[in-house]
């Protein structure tokens, strides 16, 4: 008779980085900003050592948007400027998903432009990430809603005629509770952000300065005028926010604001706590009773 097995009780699994590559290699231009974006992320999720099922990471469409495919998570490549409410309804679904939100300042802030405000203001817990380029990258450098004036691009020969928006004022006003900036090029801190992002209960923003190496090349142009949030910085100071975010000269990065506010999913918990006072377990004959 053959020798039954012990069973050695097996200490828990301890992720790294690349547990979180899905295999398929990403297929951006050399030096696309979006690689150390990916990076940072794979770390973030090994900082927390996610079980890679607990995770869904959302996209649109764009260059920026093809990055849930190189991440062992589950996933879900939509539709351009849909990710928001894929995600927000991820989260509602089931609340015990870890949701990442990725995609352009074109998907995010062009045809998507409509979300944000819903997304903020509703304080869905999840973290959204734009990688931002200040063009449209898929489609062959066409001026998006953060490109700055005068850019001269395939659809803007003369240059640009159009005021930019600015992504972090946007969503400070719109009442995001965690709003944020990081640069590619510096991973470390990227990666840092990430990972209070992920921990902020409610929803995080993410503006991920990501140069577009192709179409519109930042690299010669940000590295200047980027500078970190001053430390002395409060960051439950709305105003002193906007007052970083609406600075003419420097791309400030780190956190703007952070507040802790019920999240759209606790508020529902709430709700469902008076309802079960009031009704018990509903059947489908008591609710119709409660709306009589
Ligand atoms: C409904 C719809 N309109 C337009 C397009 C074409 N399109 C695809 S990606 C894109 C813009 C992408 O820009 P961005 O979101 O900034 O991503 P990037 O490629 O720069 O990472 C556009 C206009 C589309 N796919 N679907
Ligand atoms: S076109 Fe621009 S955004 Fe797209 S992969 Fe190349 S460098 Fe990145
Ligand atoms: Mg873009």
């Amino acid at each position: 008779m053959a020798e039954k097995e012990t069973l050695e009780p097996q200490p828990p699994l301890k992720r790294e980085a690349k547990d979180y590559k899905s295999g398929n290699e990403p297929i951006w231009c050399p030096g696309c900003g979006d690689f150390g974006v990916l990076a940072s992320l794979y770390d973030a999720l090994a900082v927390y050592n996610f079980d890679p099922k607990d995770v869904v990471v959302v996209s649109g469409i764009g260059c920026s948007s093809r990055l849930p495919g190189f991440l062992n998570t589950y996933g879900f490549h939509g539709v351009h400027g849909r990710a928001l409410p894929i995600g927000m309804g991820v989260k509602l679904a089931n609340p015990e998903l870890n949701v990442i939100v990725t995609g352009g300042d074109g998907d995010g802030f062009a045809i998507g432009g409509g979300h944000i405000p819903h997304a903020c203001r509703r304080n869905v817990d999840l973290t959204y990430i734009v990688m931002d380029n200040e063009i449209y990258g898929l489609t062959k450098g066409q001026i998006s809603p953060t490109s700055p004036l005068g850019l001269d691009t395939g659809s803007t020969p003369e240059g640009s005629i159009e005021n930019p928006l600015n992504p972090i004022a946007l969503c400070l006003i719109y009442g995001a509770s965690f709003v944020s900036r990081a640069y590619s090029g510096k991973r470390q801190e990227m990666n840092k952000l990430i990972v209070r992002a992920i921990d902020h209960k409610g929803f995080s923003f993410i503006d991920a300065y990501s140069p577009c190496i192709t179409f519109y090349d930042t690299y010669k142009i940000w590295p200047q005028k980027i500078v970190p949030i001053p430390e002395d910085h409060d960051t439950s100071d709305l105003m002193a926010a906007l007052k970083l975010a609406l600075d003419p000269e420097k791309m400030y990065v780190g956190i703007f604001y952070e507040k802790r506010e019920p999240s759209l999913v606790e508020r529902e918990d709430s709700i469902r706590k008076v309802l079960k006072e009031k009704i018990g377990s509903p059947s489908i004959q008591s609710l119709f009773e409660l709306f009589q």
